[in-house]
């Protein structure tokens, strides 16, 4: 870890609770290592979260932040840009927090296209409750709260943070390291609304229901399953079929419409 990523590490808050494994780490470094490479102030940022494993990220960043209530996260984060446009507002958010309680401020922050970088920690459940279900937990996957497989189709958040109104939108994983630390740095740079999701291993909640015991068997999962968004349509274009198990990475928007709380 180079000096500059822990200036902006809390070090009086460590040891952090993540359990042994946990993706969280990786996915905070990716984000510091983009915050850095911005020459950003510490000063001049604020990371905001709601509630959640993922959401105490916001905690460990020597920034001022705001460790808000389960699923409010975007809706303070919207006030503080608001407030001070000049700031650069990055939010850290789970998938339970940002697209079960928290799914509408989802929808109309990005509608509204607001000039903040959203970062969702997505490891399928709900990891701080003890591994209930969320919106994204795949169809036939083990929880506590579907402990015959999951029976609802899976929210694809990247697809609608681009279908609700985001500038930019991209998925990738706590395997894709360097994709998902480039994913952040153009999501800091670009005004408006920017969405970044991580697939993330939560060994202690998902994994071991879903004979995936070790942080290994999950990043091992991430790799064999991630199928690029390019590919997926040209095997779509030839009647290929998709395996279920595979999830798409990549970029899904990137473009320039109006946003508000743009400096001016
Ligand atoms: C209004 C409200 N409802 C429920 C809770 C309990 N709660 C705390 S964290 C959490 C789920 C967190 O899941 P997620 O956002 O996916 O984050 P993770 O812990 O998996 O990173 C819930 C339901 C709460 N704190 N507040
Ligand atoms: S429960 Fe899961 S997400 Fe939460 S700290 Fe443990 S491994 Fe990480």
């Amino acid at each position: 870890m180079s000096s500059k990523i822990k200036d902006w590490l809390r070090q009086d808050r460590l040891p952090h609770i993540y359990c042994t494994g946990c993706g969280n780490g990786t996915v905070i470094n990716c984000t510091l290592s983009a915050v850095t490479q911005m020459g950003w102030e510490i000063d001049d940022t604020v990371f905001v979260s709601g509630i959640g494993c993922s959401s105490r990220a916001s905690g460990y960043i020597s920034t001022d932040s705001l460790h808000t209530t389960h699923g409010r996260a975007l809706a303070f984060a919207t006030g503080v840009k608001m407030a001070k446009p000049e700031l650069n507002v990055v939010v850290f958010t789970g998938d339970g927090d940002l697209s079960a309680i928290g799914g509408n401020h989802f929808i109309h922050a990005c509608r509204r296209n607001i000039d903040m970088t959203v970062i969702c920690i997505n490891n399928m459940i709900y990891g701080m409750t003890g591994g209930q279900g969320s919106p994204c937990t795949p169809e036939g996957k083990y929880s506590t709260t579907t402990p015959y497989g999951a029976h609802e189709p899976a929210f694809d958040l990247a697809e609608l943070a681009a279908a609700a109104g985001a500038n930019y939108s991209a998925r990738w994983t706590a395997y894709h390291v360097k994709q998902l630390s480039d994913a952040i740095k153009t999501g800091l740079e670009k005004p408006g609304l920017s969405f970044i999701e991580s697939i993330t291993q939560c060994p202690t909640s998902y994994g071991r229901r879903n004979k995936l015991r070790t942080a290994s068997d999950m990043l091992e999962y991430m790799r064999t399953n991630a199928l690029l968004l390019s590919k997926k349509r040209r095997m779509e274009e030839i009647g290929e079929e998709i395996p279920a198990e595979r999830f798409t990475v990549g970029e899904f928007v990137n473009r320039n419409k109006p946003a508000m709380g743009v400096p001016k």
